[in-house]
């Protein structure tokens, strides 16, 4: 049996011991989600635990003011952390933002809600490319959110014009030595191991355990030249220069490119993003509902909300992340939508992974992690 769901067990005693499952209608759902929902309804005011700095917050405003509801946010650094606690059971949260292999591991632990497509009518915005992923198909306990990729960010004032695109600047000690102190990678087991396995040439799905023990002594030794693991203020760093090379999500950077320009300095000049030539992550992340969500209905209308054509596009305009959502294209920022960095072309597409479930392996992710942090 797999370790998580061991986690489990304890949960599902208490929630039996004490009839937490009394607003099941008893028509084979799970939990409070099984109510039926309309388009538009609220039971209630929303709990959202999202990514940090990951929706306009013009966005909530707006789905507080349209619905009369209010919405308290929480935030998370990692996909594990976020699993962390809603595995626990009763967080209260109603809807919240897996990446695609977190999708499958929460949906195999049921801790997601089966969707009410019949309560999500602005589903018919997702481009069909987004409604049939491989960690949730057909997507019955998901909706995209998101996608991007995950590279390298640069400050070319530091490091030059002629720096090779490789995850070399991090993991090579010829080259990265000379920026000891000054770099950062994600404070994300499956991320930062990722990349390691990507430089040496592995899948980043790996199961080997050779591989990993491999790509682990290659992080405890890059661990002594980093300034930080870090995955909420990443990109402040670099633009503040505190660190010259960081690990990191690419719209959060471009964000952080557009906040620091201004008339007389151009930011995107001075610091380059790129996906490493070894290849690396495209992930999706993805909007879903707990299984045990106070709130379903208004969990529900807030996915609606977030799948209309011009909230998606606002969602994008602020994120600096691709949309999945095909009908919001018209509203982005043309400048958004042209770019080959926010919407990377085919070729680099194919260079990429997304990251999956490893079943039972995944611990030995989170335990190499933490040891290579030392
Ligand atoms: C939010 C970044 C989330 C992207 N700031 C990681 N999947």
């Amino acid at each position: 049996m797999r370790l998580r769901t061991l986690w489990l067990i304890p949960v599902a005693l208490v929630l039996v011991v004490t009839g937490c499952s009394t607003e099941d209608d008893g028509d084979g759902g799970e939990g409070a989600a099984a109510a039926a929902c309309e388009p538009g309804g609220t039971d209630g005011d929303l709990v959202l635990y999202n990514w940090s700095e990951y929706i306009d917050p013009e966005l909530i405003t707006q789905f507080e003011q349209q619905y009369g509801v209010s919405v308290t946010e929480d935030f998370f650094p990692s996909n594990e952390d976020m699993l962390a606690k809603v595995s626990s059971g009763a967080s209260g949260f109603d809807v919240v933002v897996p990446s695609d292999y977190m999708v499958a591991i929460m949906i195999e632990e049921g801790l997601l809600a089966e969707l009410q497509a019949d309560a999500i009518p602005n589903l018919a915005n997702l481009d069909p490319e987004f409604t049939d992923l491989p960690f949730d198909p057909e997507g019955r306990y998901s909706v995209p959110y998101q996608w991007g990729t995950s590279g390298i960010a640069v400050d070319t004032n530091v490091v030059g014009e002629d720096f090779e695109q490789s995850w070399g600047i991090i993991f090579d000690p010829e080259q990265a030595d000379a920026y000891s102190g000054k770099i950062s990678m994600l404070n994300d087991p499956r991320e930062s191991l990722g990349a390691a396995l990507k430089y040496l040439g592995y899948s980043l799905n790996t199961s080997d355990p050779d591989e990993l023990a491999e790509a682990q002594e290659l992080l405890t030794e890059t661990t002594a030249r980093l300034a930080t693991y870090d995955s909420d203020q990443f990109e402040d760093l670099l633009v503040g220069g505190e660190t010259a090379v960081a690990h990191g999500w690419s719209g959060d950077f471009f964000r952080a490119f557009d906040e620091a320009s201004t008339d007389d300095f151009d930011a995107y000049e001075q610091y380059s993003y790129f996906v490493p030539e070894e290849g690396g992550v495209r992930w999706v992340d993805n909007m879903a509902i707990l299984a045990d969500a106070p709130h379903p209905c208004t969990a529900h209308t807030f996915v609606d909300f977030m799948l209309d054509a011009e909230n998606g596009a606002a969602l994008t305009n602020f994120n600096f992340y691709a949309s999945p959502n095909a009908a919001a294209e018209e509203f982005i920022d043309p400048e958004i939508l042209e770019d080959p960095a926010i919407y990377p072309p085919e070729e680099v597409v194919a260079n990429l992974e997304f990251i999956e479930d490893t079943g039972d392996f995944e611990t030995q992710y989170s335990d190499a992690f933490t040891q290579a942090k030392g």
